[in-house]
C-alpha cells in the first residue's frame, strides 16, 4: 500500500516545481475562433460552444486515423459513441444512468481483501484504485490520460455489468455558477446525483494546505451534513477518509484509508468556488491560453503558489463535504463521474484545436509534482487501474478518443 501523505488538490509543493509561463496561442488556422476568453460569462459560454463545435468537426474527420495507437482503425463512424451534457439528458435517460450507477454499488467487489479490505462493491473497486494511486495520477504526466481511462472503464462496467445503454454525461460547471442548488446534477430531485448536505450553521472556512505557500481559503458552503435527498441519500461511502479537508483547517486521515468505514455521503455545495475557479471564463481561458500540455494540465489543476485550484479543483471542492474535499476518496461522491466527464471534454476540445501538436503531447513524471523524483511519462508508460476494470495499457492508446480502445466524441 502507498504511504498516505496529507495532500489536497491545490498543493504539495516540490522544489522541482518548474516555472510557469503563459504562451500566446499559435493556432492561426482556427480562423474566427476565440483566442482569448471573454470576461463576460454569457459571452464566454458562447465561446465555449464555438470551440467545442470546431473540435467536433476536427474529431469527426479523423476517426480511426491516430497512428500512435496499436489498435488503429477499430473506431469507425458506425460504432462511435457520444457523450452529452447532463442537461441534455431526458428524465428517463438520467434515471437510466443513475440506476446503473446504483447497480454497480450493489454488485460484489472484485478487489481482494488484502488489497482493499473496505471494498464491498464494484463501485468500491474504482474508489479503492483511486485511493491507492492518488500520488501517481495527479500533478503527473498521466493525470489526463489516467482519468480518461478510469471514467471510460467505469462506463464500460455500467454497460457490461449493469446493462446501461445510454450516453456518458458531463457537468458544465459554468452553467451552475448562478447557484449549484438549482443544478440538474445537484438539485436533489430523483433525476439528480442527489442534493446538498443537511445545513450545519456556523461552519468555519476550509484551508487548503500549500506547503511553503499560503493556504487557500475556501468558504464552507451551504450544507455540511449528510445528503438528505435524491437517489444516493442512502448510499454509503465505504472507504476513506485519506486526506479530507475539514472546516476549521484540520485534515482528517484514517490509519488505513482502504479499510471499511461506511458513512453517509456529505456535501456542502459551494457555488462561490465555481464562480472563482470554474466559471465559463476560466474554462475558455484554460483552453485558449495554454499552448502546451504542461501549462494546460497545471492550469487545470491549479498552479501551486498561484492561489488557484483550477477548474479541476474548483469542481471537486464545490461539492464540499466528504469525500468531495478528499483528493484520494473523491470518486466516492457519485457526481465525480460527471465532473471528470467535463475534465475530459475540456482536454478533448483543447487537443482537437491543434491536433498536430497536442494529440500526443505528454509532460510530467510519474509522481505528484515529481516528488519524489521519477522518470518522465512517455507514450510507452503503462498505466493500470487495478481491480476496477480493463487491463494495463500504454499511454499511446489513451491519447485519442477516436482510436485505440476509445471511440467517442463529445456533443
Ligand atoms: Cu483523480
Amino acid at each position: 500500500m502507498v504511504a498516505f501523505k496529507v495532500l489536497t488538490l491545490g498543493l504539495i509543493v516540490s522544489q522541482a516545481y518548474a516555472t510557469f509561463t503563459l504562451q500566446k496561442p499559435s493556432n492561426a488556422h482556427l480562423q474566427g475562433l476565440p483566442t482569448s476568453a471573454s470576461p463576460s460569462w454569457p459571452a464566454a459560454s458562447h465561446q465555449l460552444d464555438l470551440l467545442h463545435e470546431a473540435a467536433l468537426r476536427v474529431a469527426n474527420h479523423t476517426i480511426g486515423q491516430d497512428s500512435v495507437s496499436h489498435n488503429r482503425g477499430t473506431c469507425t463512424a458506425k460504432n462511435l459513441r457520444v457523450r452529452r451534457d447532463w442537461r441534455a439528458f431526458s428524465a428517463p435517460d438520467k434515471k437510466a444512468f443513475i440506476k446503473s450507477v446504483r447497480c454497480l454499488q450493489q454488485l460484489p467487489a472484485r478487489t481482494p481483501k488484502h488489497v482493499a479490505p473496505g471494498a464491498r462493491t464494484r463501485y468500491d473497486d474504482f474508489l479503492a484504485t483511486h485511493i491507492n494511486q492518488t500520488q501517481q495520477i495527479h500533478y503527473t504526466g498521466t493525470f489526463l490520460a489516467w482519468h480518461r481511462y478510469f471514467i471510460f472503464e467505469f462506463e464500460q462496467a455500467l454497460r457490461s455489468e449493469c446493462h446501461y445503454t445510454g450516453d456518458y454525461p458531463y457537468w458544465v460547471w459554468g452553467a451552475d455558477a448562478g447557484g449549484m442548488e438549482k443544478s440538474e446534477v445537484f438539485d436533489g430531485s430523483n433525476t439528480s446525483m442527489s442534493g446538498n448536505g443537511a445545513y450545519i450553521p456556523n461552519q468555519k472556512h476550509v484551508k487548503l494546505l500549500l506547503g511553503k505557500y499560503a493556504p487557500i481559503d475556501l468558504p464552507p458552503g451551504t450544507g455540511g451534513g449528510c445528503v438528505t435527498s435524491g437517489p444516493f441519500k442512502d448510499y454509503k461511502v465505504n472507504m476513506g477518509p485519506a486526506a479530507l479537508s475539514l472546516p476549521g483547517g484540520n485534515v482528517s486521515t484514517s490509519k488505513n484509508p482502504l479499510a471499511y468505514n461506511p458513512r453517509c455521503l456529505k456535501r456542502s455545495l459551494t457555488t462561490e468556488l465555481l464562480q472563482r475557479y470554474a466559471n465559463y471564463t476560466s474554462t475558455v481561458r484554460l483552453i485558449t491560453e495554454n499552448d502546451n500540455v504542461w501549462n494546460f494540465e497545471m492550469a487545470m489543476q491549479g498552479i501551486p503558489g498561484s492561489g488557484s485550484i483550477g477548474v479541476h479543483g474548483g469542481g471537486h471542492y464545490s461539492m464540499g463535504g466528504d469525500p468531495g474535499r478528499d483528493v484520494y476518496t473523491s470518486p466516492g461522491d457519485p457526481a465525480f463521474w460527471h465532473h471528470h466527464g467535463m475534465i475530459d471534454r475540456v482536454w478533448w476540445i483543447w487537443q482537437n484545436l491543434d491536433r498536430k501538436h497536442r494529440l500526443h503531447d505528454i509532460s510530467g513524471t510519474g509522481t505528484f509534482m515529481n516528488n519524489p523524483p521519477s522518470p518522465n511519462t512517455t507514450l510507452d508508460t503503462v498505466i493500470d487501474i487495478g481491480h476496477a476494470n480493463g487491463g494495463p495499457i500504454a499511454m499511446r492508446e489513451l491519447m485519442s478518443t477516436t482510436d485505440g480502445p476509445f471511440c467517442y466524441v463529445y456533443i
